[in-house]
């Protein structure tokens, strides 16, 4: 919003320009970025009149000025103001954004609908809104949710999944990527990748994780799903294999339910003084979890991608594309070519998938360790 201030002054829409630039600062804000780019457009076709725009008509003929926007304009040249602005700068109503804006699977669009429907705390949600499955999770486990896990919960969380993988199959390899493997203190969520020796599908390993999310639902260690497996399964092999959902740590063993060596139990058992009860429990608090299904030949590029962080990741793929190749969470590519009308001259060729450090040798970047990748 810095940019021309004095050129903005001189111009005929200057009060109109200031107010969209408003707006545009608003919706930067609240990382609305189809409005923001929206209004950055408009904005610039503005600077480029050389009359004043004063009716919706004039504006909406000029490029890149929608009818919403071009009755904006309207408003303002008309009253000098734009009412919509009181309320986007309504610090109250900010509030609240932000607060819906931390449900689960709330975004900016949902959560200002909600606003517009007159809804103000999570209460008015629960008893009055629409909510999907998951943004009713979301509310009812509202703090959980949005409490951090520290690194040594998710360390023994993740030993009770591993154990129960084990189980149901030795040869297959779990290992938690996300800000956990970058060496994060604390973690918003579990990202856990699944791989085996020998699979070419993320396909080869969906029984196994139908059974391994059956057996941790039925024991309580999984609350809760919020993507199941199949939702996301895009062909045979899509990307989508995952499962989204929430997990609690099991419940430490309570005095006297294990195998007691009997000294405890025959010293306690001759007094007269009863002993005090056991203290409650500790509250547990929902986790989210995610596994995510990677066949061995996509291991090395999943690992880039699941690992982040998620300017790494972009800064990675774009370093990529400069040097004619394509970067995604299943390799390394060489990038297809296209001629006249986007008809692809050569398919993109697979550089590389399973091996994490020969990507940053194929893309000509020195490794760098997990713990190295925070941007
Ligand atoms: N990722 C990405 N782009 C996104 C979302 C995710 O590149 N828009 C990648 C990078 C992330 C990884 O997926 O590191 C895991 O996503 P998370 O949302 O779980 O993010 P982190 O694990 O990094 O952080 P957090 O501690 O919040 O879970
Ligand atoms: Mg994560
Ligand atoms: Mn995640």
């Amino acid at each position: 919003g810095t940019r021309d201030k004095s050129a903005d002054a001189q111009n005929p829409n200057a009060r109109t320009i200031e107010i969209l630039q408003s707006m545009c600062d608003y919706y930067t804000r609240i990382n609305d970025n189809w409005r923001t780019i929206a209004y950055r457009k408009a904005i610039t076709t503005l600077r480029r009149q050389t009359v004043k725009i004063t009716t919706e008509d004039e504006a909406y003929r000029l490029p890149n000025i929608g009818h919403r926007l071009a009755a904006k304009i309207e408003e303002i040249a008309c009253t000098n103001k734009l009412r919509r602005l009181e309320y986007a700068n309504d610090e109250a109503v900010d509030q609240v954004l932000e607060t819906f804006l931390k449900i689960y699977d709330v975004g900016t669009s949902r959560a200002n609908k909600w606003i517009a429907q007159g809804f103000r705390t999570l209460d008015d949600l629960r008893e009055k809104a629409q909510l999907s499955t998951n943004q009713r999770i979301g509310i009812e486990r509202y703090d959980d949710l949005n409490t951090r896990i520290p690194r040594a919960e998710i360390t023994a969380l993740f030993a009770h999944v591993r154990r129960e993988a084990a189980r149901l199959d030795p040869g297959v390899e779990l290992l938690v990527g996300g800000s956990y493997r970058r060496g994060a203190e604390s973690s918003g969520d579990m990202d856990i990748i699944i791989t085996k020796k020998g699979t070419t599908s993320s396909g080869d390993l969906v029984p196994f994780l139908e059974e391994l999310v059956a057996n941790l639902t039925r024991e309580g260690f999984l609350v809760a799903t919020l993507a199941a497996l199949h939702a996301h399964r895009q062909g045979k092999d899509g990307p989508g294999s995952k499962w989204h959902g929430c997990c609690v740590l099991p419940p430490p063993p309570r005095e006297g339910d294990e195998e007691t060596t009997g000294i405890s139990s025959s010293s306690s058992g001759s007094s007269d003084v009863l002993p005090p009860p056991p203290p409650p429990p500790p509250p547990q608090i929902w986790r989210r979890i995610d596994f995510l299904l990677v066949p061995e030949s996509e291991y090395g590029a999943a690992l880039i991608y699941f690992t982040g962080n998620d300017i790494f990741n972009r800064s990675m793929r774009l370093l990529a594309s400069r040097k004619g190749m394509r970067l995604n969470q299943r390799g390394l590519y060489k990038e297809v070519m296209r001629g006249k009308n986007w008809v692809k001259v050569t398919e993109g060729e697979l550089l590389e998938g399973r091996d994490e450090k020969r990507i940053f040798e194929l893309l000509g970047v020195k490794w760098r360790e997990p713990w190295e990748r925070w941007c």
